[in-house]
C-alpha cells in the first residue's frame, strides 16, 4: 500500500528506507529515505479530521500567500504528486500527504533549557505575525470548536451523567476539581465578543516537537499545520505554558515531578512578544498567564472526559491512562495557580 503512495510521487518502495516516526496522538507519520531526498510521509487520521482536504487547502493557501508576501519566511510545503495532487486517497486506506524533510533539522520531544522555549515561542509569534495580514476567514475549519471551551466543559457535563458509571465515581476528586474551576470557562466565554481580542492566523498546537530547530539549536520554522485554523493568541500561548513549563509531560505517572519552572515562563513570554508585542492589544497581554490557564485546564476536561466515555479519542496504552494524564494536569493546573504572583510579576518586569 505505502508502495502504491510513494509511485504517485515518482517514488518506489525499493529505492527508499521507510521507517516510523515521531510520538504524535493522532496521525501515522513515517520518514522515507530515498538516495538523495528525504521525505515525512504522513496518514491523516480521518476519523477525527474528517475533511482531510480542508488542510491540505489551508497550507497551500498559506503557502502560496507566504511565498509572494514573505519569500524569507521557511514554510514547509507539501509535496505534489505527479498529478499535482497535494493529498493521495487510497480506498480503504485512508489520506496521505509527504512532506519534505528539512535537511539537517530535528525537532525536540522535551524542552530542556529555556533558549529552547524561547526559539519555540518566537517562531509560532513569528508564524502568526507573518500572516497577520491574511485574512482568517479564508482558511477552512479543520476542527469544529476545537478550542471553543464551554463546549468542552458541556461535553465533560454530559459525560458525567453519561459515561461509565464506575469511572465516574472513581473520577469523582477530579471532576469535583474541575467543576470549582469553571470559572476559567466563563471568563473563556467573554473573549469572541471582546473587540480587544482578535482573531488570527493560530497554530493550536504548539508543543516544542512541532517547531524544527537547527543544528545550533536555534527555530527554524513550525510544522503540524492540521489545526492551522483562525483563533485566539491564548490557544497558542497557553499551550506552550501548559507543555513547557514542566520538565515531565502529560504522560507522567509521577506527580512530584510536576514543576512550574519561572525561567521558562519568562523565556515563553520573551519569545512570543519579540514577535507579536506590537500585534497583541494590552488586554491580550494582560490574558497571558490566563491561556495557559486556559489550555492545561481543557486539557485535564479533554482527557477526563475521554476517560468517562471509555477512551474512545485518545485511546489508552493501558487502563486508566487518560485518567493519569487527566490528574497529571490537573496537578500542573494547582501548580500554575500556585505560583501565579510570581508569574505575573515576571511578566510586569
Ligand atoms: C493531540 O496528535 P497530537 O499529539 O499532535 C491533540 C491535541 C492535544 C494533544 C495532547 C487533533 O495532539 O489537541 O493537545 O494530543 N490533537 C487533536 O497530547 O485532538
Ligand atoms: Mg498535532
Amino acid at each position: 500500500m505505502l508502495n502504491e503512495i510513494l509511485n504517485k510521487y515518482g517514488l518506489t518502495q525499493n529505492e527508499v528506507v521507510i521507517t516510523a516516526f515521531g510520538n504524535g496522538l493522532i496521525n501515522n507519520t513515517w520518514m522515507v529515505k530515498a538516495e538523495k531526498h528525504e521525505y515525512i510521509l504522513q496518514k491523516i487520521n480521518d476519523s477525527i479530521f474528517k475533511n482531510p482536504s480542508a488542510i491540505s487547502e489551508n497550507i497551500r493557501m498559506i503557502g502560496n500567500y507566504l511565498s509572494s508576501n514573505n519569500p524569507d519566511y521557511l514554510f514547509v510545503n507539501a509535496r505534489q504528486t505527479l498529478l499535482q495532487q497535494d493529498i493521495v486517497h487510497v480506498p480503504e486506506h485512508g489520506f496521505f500527504r509527504l512532506f519534505p524533510f528539512i535537511k539537517d533539522s530535528h525537532t525536540i520531544d522535551v524542552v530542556s533549557t529555556p533558549s529552547q522555549a524561547y526559539e519555540a515561542a518566537k517562531q509560532f509569534g513569528l508564524f502568526t505575525s507573518v500572516l497577520s495580514n491574511f485574512s482568517t476567514e479564508k482558511l477552512h475549519i479543520t476542527l469544529p470548536y476545537f478550542h471553543n471551551l464551554p463546549l468542552r466543559y458541556q461535553q465533560f457535563k454530559k459525560a458525567n451523567i453519561t459515561g461509565n458509571k464506575k469511572r465516574i465515581n472513581e473520577a469523582r476528586d477530579s471532576i469535583q476539581f474541575l467543576t470549582m474551576h469553571r470559572q476559567i470557562v466563563t471568563i473563556s466565554e467573554g473573549i469572541p465578543n471582546n473587540p480587544a481580542f482578535k482573531k488570527r492566523v493560530t497554530h493550536h498546537d504548539t508543543k516544542i516537537s512541532n517547531v524544527l530547530f537547527n543544528e545550533k539549536d536555534k527555530g527554524l520554522c513550525v510544522i503540524d499545520l492540521d489545526t492551522l485554523m483562525p483563533g485566539y493568541f491564548i490557544s497558542d500561548v497557553g499551550d506552550m505554558i501548559r507543555t513547557y513549563l514542566s520538565p515531565v509531560s502529560e504522560e507522567e505517572q509521577d506527580f512530584s515531578k510536576i514543576k512550574i519552572r519561572e525561567e521558562y515562563f519568562k523565556a515563553i513570554a520573551d519569545g512570543y512578544l519579540s514577535e507579536m508585542q506590537t500585534e497583541l492589544s494590552s488586554t491580550e497581554k494582560e490574558h497571558f498567564l490566563y491561556a495557559g490557564k486556559f489550555m492545561i485546564y481543557m486539557q485535564a476536561l479533554r482527557f477526563l472526559t475521554d476517560y468517562l466515555n471509555d477512551d474512545i479519542y485518545y485511546g489508552a496504552k493501558y487502563e486508566g491512562q487518560n485518567f493519569i494524564r487527566a490528574n497529571n494536569q490537573i496537578v500542573l493546573l494547582q501548580k500554575l495557580l500556585d505560583k501565579e504572583a510570581i508569574l505575573l510579576k515576571l511578566l510586569n518586569d
